[in-house]
């Protein structure tokens, strides 16, 4: 296999395009012979985090137990792509000065996310039908050190796979 192993970590808000990216991105780097894995916050909250909600506590748990499955895909010599909302800045950054990481932040307005609203779920934290929802009352902490930032142009966010390129673009020069 000729390639490192590593971990490409996507956090950004509900309806940022974090799971539309790491999609993208793992077809993009499949088309340039490079293997990768996708852990997806949403799906893994059906199997290995299906124990945990949304307090403080179990997103800690959450951000935990993937931060450590990533690193053993990287070990593996995989590029790990991780994408999860993983609000707080402390455990963003905690178990990875140990390893290989590169912090995507979807940087895209709380607008923006709430006026696509894929599955609803803004709508009902709005009608206070979900309590606790990252944006609208519960905290996300921005990055202030994540190397690549995607942002919305004019109220849009940019094509996936104008994104992913941008992404391969910034792991390729390193
Ligand atoms: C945030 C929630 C909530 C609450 C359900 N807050 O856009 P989605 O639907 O498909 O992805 C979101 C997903 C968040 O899971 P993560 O594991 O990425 O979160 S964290 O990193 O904070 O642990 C959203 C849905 O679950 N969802 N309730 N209250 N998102």
């Amino acid at each position: 296999l000729n390639q490192k192993g590593c971990v490409v970590w996507i956090t950004g808000l509900s309806g940022s395009g974090k799971s539309t990216l790491a999609c993208s991105l793992s077809r993009e780097l499949y088309t340039r012979g490079k293997l990768s894995y996708i852990l997806d916050g949403d799906n893994l909250r059906h199997g290995l985090n299906k124990d945990l909600g949304f307090k403080a506590e179990d997103r800690v748990e959450n951000i935990r137990r993937v931060g450590e499955v990533a690193k053993l895909f990287a070990d593996a010599g995989l590029i790990c792509i991780a994408s999860l909302i993983s609000p707080y800045r402390k455990d963003r950054d905690a178990y990875f000065s140990a390893f290989i990481k590169h912090l995507v932040y979807m940087n895209m307005s709380l607008q923006l996310c709430e006026a696509r609203d894929p599955k609803g779920l803004y709508k009902l934290a709005r009608a206070g039908k979900i309590k606790g929802f990252t944006g609208i009352d519960d905290p996300y902490e921005s990055p202030l050190n994540c190397e690549i930032e995607l942002k919305e142009k004019e109220g849009e966010c940019p094509s996936p796979v104008t994104m992913a390129e941008e992404v391969i673009a910034y792991l390729e020069a390193k």
